[in-house]
């Protein structure tokens, strides 16, 4: 690797050595001010080494032989500038730092919002007309990622189930954490149409480095046909529909299907089992079991979650979603 690569600024948002090449209006911003604070820092730096290494030299008492002499030990002069030269450049790094972070929390209005739930370890996108993707570990999953307009504002509202995990796209300079029990978000407006890597930030288990997914940046016309198709799920079988209920309904929110209880128990392996409730009875878990557990959580509860109720979801719900649902359950056995 050419080791010039290192000091070398952005022409026109190409890849650096530094960062990805820039693909969201704030990715200038954000390497701007990095660069800057690059520059003046490795300015200090060496100013700093070569006057101590030319000193040291200069005035060596055992190699030249300078005998140290009566000089002036304070001037005011000096502090004076020696202060007020690098406060102002940091007024400046904290000027723009702040402008760009109050940017990056403030999302346009017009802003278009995908949620964004996180589990160990994939993400499941959820769109406003109902239409869903997945993105994350290949093993399991092999997810479309994310899909979003280009030139548009979008914001990504940011849940997790389990455990921190965090939204990392580089070349849209974003990155936000996802937070267990709150809602975070991150907006970024993509200036170019392509397919981006997004990584899961935050160490957040065995498999972190495998949730792994992509944006896909297409135009607003290809988006508008494709979210529309993508929400016509009258093609799925019953197993993938109900996998699209679980997100869209919400149920990942409380429950995970990686065996990690959340607010509820973890749903995977859970049919057939033999379940014990808070009365300390025992029920086997059937499809009648499901149904009853969605349209009246409350009539059997789970032993350890008397204090945390699941809401109805009669009304919700029909019958063709409920059996989607339990066969989506029954297929993660
Ligand atoms: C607000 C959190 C929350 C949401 C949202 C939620 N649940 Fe629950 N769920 C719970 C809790 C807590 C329990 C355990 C207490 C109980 O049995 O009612 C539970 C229990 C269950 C059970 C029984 C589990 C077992 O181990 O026997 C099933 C099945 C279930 N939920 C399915 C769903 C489905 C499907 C959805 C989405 C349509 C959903 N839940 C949405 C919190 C939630
Ligand atoms: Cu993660």
């Amino acid at each position: 690797m050419n080791l010039l690569n290192l000091l070398a600024l952005p022409q026109s948002g190409a890849e650096t050595f530094w960062f990805p090449s820039q693909a969201s209006t704030g990715a200038s911003r954000v390497d701007d001010l990095f660069y800057f604070i690059f520059y003046v820092s490795l300015f200090a730096f060496i100013a700093i080494v070569v006057a101590t290494i030319i000193f040291s030299l200069k005035y060596s008492r055992s190699r030249v032989g300078i005998e140290p002499e009566d000089s002036p030990h304070h001037s005011t002069k000096i502090e004076i500038v020696w202060s007020v030269i690098p406060a102002l450049f940091m007024v400046a790094m904290f000027w723009y730092g702040f402008k760009d972070y109050v940017d990056r929390r403030n999302p346009p209005a017009d802003s278009y919002q995908i949620e964004a739930i996180s589990q160990k370890w994939s993400w499941t996108f959820n769109y406003p007309n109902g239409a869903i993707t997945t993105g994350g570990n290949p093993a399991i999953d092999e997810g479309e990622g994310l899909v979003v307009p280009v030139n548009k504002p979008v914001v990504i509202r940011l849940e997790s189930t389990d455990v921190l995990h965090s939204f990392f796209v580089p070349a849209f300079r974003a990155k936000m954490d996802a937070v267990p029990g709150r809602y975070n978000y991150v907006w970024f407006e993509a200036t170019e149409i392509g397919e981006f890597p997004l990584y899961c930030a935050e160490y957040c288990g065995s498999k972190h480095s495998r949730m792994l997914a992509t944006v896909k940046v297409v135009s607003q016309e290809d988006f508008d046909t494709w979210v529309v198709a993508a929400a016509d799920d009258s093609d799925l079988s019953p197993e993938e529909r109900g996998k699209k209920l679980f997100g869209a309904k919400g149920c990942i929110a409380c429950h995970s299907v990686s065996g990690v209880a959340g607010i509820g128990p973890a749903l995977d392996s859970l049919y057939g089992k033999e379940e014990t409730l808070v009365d300390g009875t025992k029920v086997a878990v059937d499809d009648n079991y499901i149904r009853e557990s969605l349209l009246d959580p409350q009539a059997k509860v789970v032993e350890g979650y008397a204090n945390v109720p699941m809401t109805s979801f009669a009304g919700q719900l029909d019958d063709d979603d409920i059996s989607a649902i339990i066969a989506y359950l029954k297929s993660l056995n």
